[in-house]
């Protein structure tokens, strides 16, 4: 109809050729063609398994804050004998404000707290049991620690999960299956309706020797923690959400897969390697936590004393560097409030972290790629996305490619010897070996770290060096990579060599010592123009 109407508006040539029969069906085709062109390319097919709603964001939670808070407080041990007298317990100066502003102003967002321990001792009122806050001195009886540090959460922001040991060497119905079952479950009522959104559980597999045997319901707590808190994790040694990554030092193994089989994996009894590395050919999405003390307990001694910022700065590196979270227990003293030492601890962690992390030395950098999704000019899947921060934008390949190389051109040299990888996990976790190189001073390519698998975030440590050119070369993947993020640093406090596991660290620039300081050798690399 549009085009008889058009007609007289032609001229003779033009309307010669527009009364051609075919004319019709290749107006047909070149609007089809058109129409088909605007339409954005699509994203790529994630790849299973995929992480849920609370997985993700638990992950990009990144740092969660342990507190490790009872009679064990006040009685100098670990490990309580469930006969304590409970009006041992009180905090006087307890404040669950200052706790969490010390979790917030260093980057923790998530705290969890000891509302059982193995004792039995309760922080909370439970209508089950009287071996709690409620016979002891503190606020006279009427206090309760989870309340307060609810309330505090909620006002600050910060995320709330709570420890319920299973192992109970107060409660006498302990050893009889079905009644501790029971008394269990509705512990677990009380935690999870009273306090408001609680977004992680924690349920230890720890158990003394000789203890009473039983066995626990694993799938009747799982369900109910879900029916009642569906934003919440469930961590244990085998998930179902988050799974202990097999060690209490705080480190990851370099090939560090969230695919895992929790089949293969038990409460109380795992093989540590298989949890530390998780699963190439896992079908659960169970991603890895790593609790590890800033004291040598975990609950507060007088004697003891934290780690040292540097040290925490390296349990980060192999935590949160290796795509888990790093669970940091804190333990508030027995005035209730995080010590004076933790906090200054802290507070040079979190500068060490932002004199190394606050500055991407590839900001400015000129972003290109072996190939995108959708051609150059596909601005959903530029390489160039890789300098926006997050997960939810991505440097994509074209399909079935066997090239897949970034390039990094820095417009001058730069110096560093930390750069982080992200993935977009929501699509899966996909980079099985990868390798970065830097153009050196002849001009050619020279590895600097050849590693396996990245995640959510992984944090490569090589000899310090100078160069204009890097690439990052991703050498096996489970589907087409993609990379979320890039990120490139100077570290100049770190010590290499304190890191026993990282056994894929490897550097064709020179031998190097692994006492040396990291930023003692380096290498003036010049600029190099061909790619
Ligand atoms: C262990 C427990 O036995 C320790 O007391 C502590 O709670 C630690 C986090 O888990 O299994």
């Amino acid at each position: 109809m549009k085009i008889n109407k058009l007609h007289h508006l032609l001229n003779p040539i033009t309307r010669s050729i527009s009364t051609h029969p075919l004319t019709f069906i290749f107006i047909i085709f070149i609007s089809h063609s058109t129409i088909t062109k605007s339409f954005p390319n699509p994203p790529p097919i994630p790849i299973l398994p995929l992480p849920t709603s609370p997985q993700l964001s638990w992950q990009q939670s990144e740092m969660a804050l342990f507190l490790h808070f009872g009679t064990n407080t006040f009685t100098d041990s670990e490990w309580g004998t469930g006969h304590t007298d409970p009006s041992l317990f009180n905090p006087i100066s307890l404040n669950a404000t200052q706790w969490l502003t010390v979790a917030k102003q260093n980057g923790f967002s998530r705290v969890i707290i000891t509302a059982k321990h193995h004792d039995g001792f309760c922080l909370w009122p439970s209508d089950y049991t009287d071996y709690s806050v409620k016979s002891s001195r503190w606020r006279n009886g009427n206090g309760d620690v989870i309340g307060e540090l609810s309330e505090a959460a909620d006002e600050l922001g910060v995320e709330l999960g709570i420890y319920l040991s299973p192992w109970d060497r107060h409660e006498g119905v302990y050893g009889k299956t079905v009644e501790y079952n029971e008394y269990y479950m509705a512990q677990m009522t009380e935690l999870l309706t009273r306090y408001g959104n609680v977004k992680e559980v924690w349920l230890d597999g720890a158990k003394g020797e000789g203890e009473k045997d039983m066995e626990y319901y694993f799938d009747n707590w799982f369900s109910l923690i879900h029916q009642l808190q569906p934003g919440a994790v469930i961590f244990s040694d085998a998930g179902p959400d988050v799974r202990w990554v097999g060690d209490e030092g705080g480190y990851a193994s370099t090939t560090c897969w969230s695919l895992f089989n929790r089949s293969n994996a038990a409460i109380g009894g795992t093989e540590p390697s298989y949890s530390q590395g998780g699963d190439l050919l896992g079908h659960d999405w169970v991603p890895p936590e790593c609790d590890v003390s800033i004291r040598p307990g975990w609950f507060w001694h007088p004697s003891e004393h934290p780690k040292s910022a540097i040290e925490l700065l390296e349990l980060y590196y192999n935590s949160v560097g290796r795509n888990c979270l790093l669970l940091l227990n804190v333990p508030p003293n027995s005035s209730g409030l995080i010590s004076a030492e933790d906090v200054k601890v802290l507070g040079e962690f979190t500068n060490l972290r932002r004199s190394i992390f606050g500055n991407n030395l590839a900001k400015t950098a000129i972003v290109s790629a072996s190939n995108t999704r959708g051609g150059y000019n596909d601005t959903r899947f530029t390489a160039r996305s890789i300098l926006e921060e997050g997960i939810y934008t991505y440097w994509a390949p074209n399909k079935n490619r066997s090239r897949w190389e970034i390039y990094l051109d820095f417009q001058e040299p730069v110096s560093f010897n930390v750069v982080q990888i992200q993935e977009p996990i929501q699509m899966g976790q996909r980079i099985i070996k990868f390798h970065v190189d830097v153009v050196n001073e002849d001009g050619v390519w020279c590895e600097v770290f050849r590693g396996t698998t990245v995640g959510y975030r992984r944090i490569l440590r090589f000899q310090t060096v100078k160069t204009q050119n890097l690439r990052l070369v991703i050498d096996q993947s489970r589907s087409d990579p993609l990379v979320a993020y890039l990120g490139v640093h100077l570290d100049t406090v770190s010590v290499i060599g304190t890191t026993k596991h990282n056994t894929h660290n490897t550097s064709s620039f020179s031998n190097f010592n692994g006492s040396q300081v990291l930023r003692q050798p380096v290498y003036n690399r010049t600029r190099i123009s061909s790619i």
